[in-house]
């Protein structure tokens, strides 16, 4: 499929990594001292969850996190994207830390930096302390200012182990699958929440940076976005307006304040039946322009739409699980189009080409701006079945393999093109918790069998060990183990 030329070189320093997330992965939900989180609360709503499964044990990291420093180590990975789950180092949001949770960190930090694997570091993927969304979550400003607090007691316990800090994960999903289509934690379906939210993310975001930098002087900083890529449905001029009204909403609305100080006058204007913007304060916006040393990217898959007129429903083949509420704020004029081509299992298209355009753009509209692709990967079927020759459980996962060839293409592309790509990390080490569809889908490149956490290496494994390893692009049918 790729038609991307690539000589598979990548420039020094480059790194391959993999990514997970404490919730997705750890487990141990009240062990160690750690407090509820609102992914442990909504894991509890009848319905939430696919087969009613829930982050209590998931891969049972909390307690195998010795060995899967070793399986990085194995995989050959310079880098590896880790977050911290803000209730097990400070249960209540606000207040104090729990000793037990930040030796935790502490440890895994220790091991990494032991087998030399560079560690990025996210605050916030996604598992705000409960006590934080019942005094209102990030729909109020001081989840924000509780954030900037948790944000500096990291820094002071655990700043110099870490290379990059990341203030925060894909805020859309929080902002709007949390607030609006309430597919995600903490549930709720108010579209004025959802506005709130974002702007509270982004200031968040902001005041980490400034404390952690307060803290650490020069402390290397970052965020990342899940940013879209929109395709129009045609070449009409209706569906180009659908293309800038969702890219204000999923894109323009983070990059316009993070990067440039001001939220799209269009985003504003689109949504002001739904809000007033009230919420944005003077001083807001040069708290949250701070500088990046990376953008952080991920990249799964494109979405096209149109403008919806006529009758009827509009179609919403969106990605996401159905929902009587739409993400997607005052736009329920927008219809979301099936994509052609190939799916993964969670239903996305498979749209390489997508990545590079993507990284293309920003770095056309932010040419000094260094970025990194932070997640990138795929869900398929896996079947596990025993190799006779080897004697050992495999998982031929010949699309995942096509895939990440196909996506690390795209990244050499880009990077041919100028953009300034630091690293590229696989989603994920591991199957883990895919969030509302619980364990039913698996993006790892090592299997975990639930529910005994047992891990083996997919061939895919074994083929990204060789592009760590090599920094070369490896066919797919090198694919497996051979030694
Ligand atoms: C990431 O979310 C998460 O960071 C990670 O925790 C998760 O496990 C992983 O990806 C796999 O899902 O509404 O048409 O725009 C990605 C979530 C998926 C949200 C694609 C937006 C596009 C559908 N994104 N989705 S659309």
């Amino acid at each position: 499929m790729s038609t991307i030329s690539t000589t598979g070189q990548f420039p020094p320093g480059f790194l391959w990594g993999t990514a997970t997330a404490a919730y997705q992965i750890e487990g141990a939900a009240a062990e160690g001292g750690r407090g509820p989180s609102i992914w442990d609360t909504l894991c509890r709503v009848p319905g939430a969850v696919q087969g009613g499964d829930t982050g209590d044990v998931a891969c049972d990291h909390y307690h195998r996190w010795a060995e899967d420093v070793d399986h990085l180590d194995r995989l050959g990975v310079s880098a590896y994207r880790l977050s911290i789950s803000w209730s097990r180092v400070q249960p209540g949001g606000r207040g104090p830390l729990n000793r037990e949770g930040v030796e935790f960190y502490r440890n895994l930090l220790d091991a990494l930096r032991e087998r030399g694997i560079t560690p990025y570091v996210t605050l916030y993927h996604w598992d705000l302390p409960q006590e934080l969304e019942d005094a209102g979550g990030w729909a109020v400003r001081e989840t924000a200012e509780a954030f900037a607090d948790y944000a500096r007691a990291m820094a002071r316990e655990l700043g110099d182990r870490v290379a990059l800090w990341t203030t925060l994960n894909e805020p859309w999903c929080s902002a709007y699958l949390g607030y609006a289509s309430g597919v995600h934690a903490p549930g709720r379906t108010e579209p004025a929440a959802a506005l709130a939210a974002v702007h509270h993310l982004n200031l968040a975001h902001g005041l980490a940076v400034r404390a952690i930098r307060e803290e650490i002087p020069g402390a290397a900083c970052s965020i990342t976005l899940n940013l879209h890529v929109f395709r129009a449905a045609s070449g009409s001029a209706a569906d180009a307006d659908a293309v800038r009204q969702v890219d204000g909403l999923a894109n323009r609305v983070f990059l316009g304040p993070l990067l440039e100080g001001a939220y799209p006058a269009d985003v504003q204007a689109d949504t002001a039946g739904v809000s007033d913007w009230s919420f944005v304060l003077d001083g807001d916006l040069e708290l949250v322009r701070q500088p990046l040393d990376v953008l952080g990217v991920n990249y799964y898959s494109s979405t096209r739409v149109r403008r919806f007129v006529g009758d009827g429903e509009p179609v919403r083949a969106d990605g996401h699980k159905t929902t009587a509420v739409s993400p997607w704020v005052a736009a329920d004029d927008v219809e979301f189009l099936p994509q052609p081509g190939p799916r993964t299992a969670m239903g996305w298209n498979v749209e390489p080409a997508g990545l590079t355009e993507l990284l293309l753009g920003l770095h056309e509209t932010y040419p000094d701006q260094a970025l990194a692709v932070t997640e990138n990967g795929a869900a398929f079927d896996d079947e596990v079945v025993e190799d006779p020759a080897l004697g050992i459980d495999r998982v031929h996962d010949v699309a995942r393999v096509a895939y990440l060839r196909d996506h690390v293409a795209a990244v050499a592309a880009a990077i041919d093109a100028g953009a300034d790509v630091r690293g590229y990390f696989a989603w994920s080490l591991m199957d883990n918790f895919e969030w509302a569809y619980g364990f039913s889908k698996r993006f790892g490149l090592l299997r975990v069998d639930y529910p005994t956490g047992e891990r083996t290496w997919k061939d895919s494994a074994y083929w990204y060990a060789r592009l760590a390893r090599s920094g070369r692009l490896p066919a797919v049918f090198e694919a497996g183990p051979t030694d």
